[in-house]
């Protein structure tokens, strides 16, 4: 009952826009699954891909989509740990070659073979996608397949990038792009990890979305005369927040980091504006000691550990759904920067 045809969102070329049509149905490898993809949530990256905004070039004809929650309806003769029916997930990091160094170290997304799913293999924006089934994620059946989506990048990417940031409990981090998609993750797993949050995005519609999240403060880019003073304000003794997150779709707030940031802390860039540079001083990040670094998705425990947040209860995503024929809408919303939370597509629509 698996159709040899099925509806997509297809990028013919780079810049796009996307064109809704109907291609053929892929068949999973010996060591894959395909999955009957119900819902998928829409990534700032799948924008970047589809504008191709990065260095590293995308497959063309390309399916977008990387965070797909759904249904295995069939695998591969050497796949011994899903079983037709069970819920799983399709993340951005589609595969990886299990050999390497990295991957020996749990550090797949460093794998130099990984394969990124609606970037250099198709992605999610279908009906039908296939994965390596050792990276599916394992989604519980009681777990809406709806709700959940977002969590299979913006939630793995967030909970990663705070433990990476070594912010311990009690202690204060900023997150910076609040906001948006990862951003509403992030001050949730914050918060669930014991962090106090100051949330850093534009406009008053943001602001009421990380308070109701649970940040503490919310400091608005757009309209605050000195940021750097207003958010260290916002932290105790006015010294800083210990860890900043980076998740803004903009190159400004990677410079302004190093100079909010307590002593000692430190600042993780997760966000990947086109073309960006981070600039920061050195004196200042030698004579106060601040460690700057790169998170990047997460592996394959990181994916089961910020699942079973959700499943807890201990983080959930606002999302609106459109249609999947409707993911051209949801980019231009994106590329306004109005979208608060995220938005996830139906695939039967
Ligand atoms: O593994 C990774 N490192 C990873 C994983 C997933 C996504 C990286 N990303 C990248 C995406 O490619 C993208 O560049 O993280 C970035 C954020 O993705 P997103 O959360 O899906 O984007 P969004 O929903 O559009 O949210 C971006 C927010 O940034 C705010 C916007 O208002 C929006 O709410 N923002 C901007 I643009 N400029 C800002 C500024 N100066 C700002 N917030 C604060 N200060
Ligand atoms: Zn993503
Ligand atoms: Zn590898």
């Amino acid at each position: 009952e698996i159709p040899s045809e099925q509806w997509a969102q297809v990028v013919e070329k780079s810049g796009g826009p996307v064109s809704y049509k109907k291609i053929p149905v892929q068949q999973p490898g010996p060591d894959e699954v395909l999955i009957n993809v119900k819902y998928s949530g829409v990534c700032h990256t799948d924008l970047h891909a589809m504008m191709g905004d990065w260095p590293i070039p995308t497959k063309l004809p390309l399916v977008g989509g990387h965070e797909g929650a759904g249904v295995v309806v069939a695998k591969g003769d050497l796949v011994t740990d899903l079983a037709l029916g069970d819920h799983a997930g399709i993340k951005w990091l589609n595969g990886s070659c299990l050999a390497c160094s990295f991957c020996m170290q749990a550090d797949e997304p460093l794998c130099p073979r990984a394969l990124l799913s609606g970037y250099t293999v198709d992605g999610t924006f279908q009906q039908y996608a296939v994965a390596k089934a050792a990276h599916v994620a394992r989604i519980p059946k009681d777990c809406d397949l709806e709700a959940v989506a977002p969590v299979l990048c913006a939630g793995i990417t967030v909970y990663k990038g705070l433990k990476e940031s070594g912010a311990r409990p009690g202690q204060t981090v900023a997150i910076v792009g609040a906001g948006g998609g990862l951003g509403c993750m992030a001050v949730q797993y914050a918060r669930a990890m014991g962090l106090h949050v100051v949330g850093i995005d534009g406009g008053a519609e943001k602001g009421e979305s990380c308070k109701a999240l649970g940040a503490a403060a919310y400091v608005d880019y757009m309209s605050s005369a000195d940021l750097v003073q207003e958010v260290k304000a916002a932290t105790p003794e006015g010294l800083g927040p210990h860890a900043v997150l980076l998740l803004a779709v903009s190159e400004r707030p990677f410079q302004q980091a190093t100079e909010y940031v307590r002593s000692r802390g430190s600042v993780v860039c997760i966000g990947l504006p086109a073309g960006a540079f981070f600039k920061a001083p050195v004196f200042d990040t030698v004579i106060r000691m601040i460690t700057i670094k790169g998170s990047y998705v997460g592996n394959r425990q990181d994916t089961q550990e910020a699942l079973d947040f959700f499943q807890r209860g201990l983080v959930t995503v606002p999302f609106k759904t459109v249609g999947l024929s409707e993911l051209q809408d949801v980019y231009q919303l994106m590329r306004e920067g109005k979208i608060v939370g995220r938005y996830v597509v139906d695939t039967s629509r």
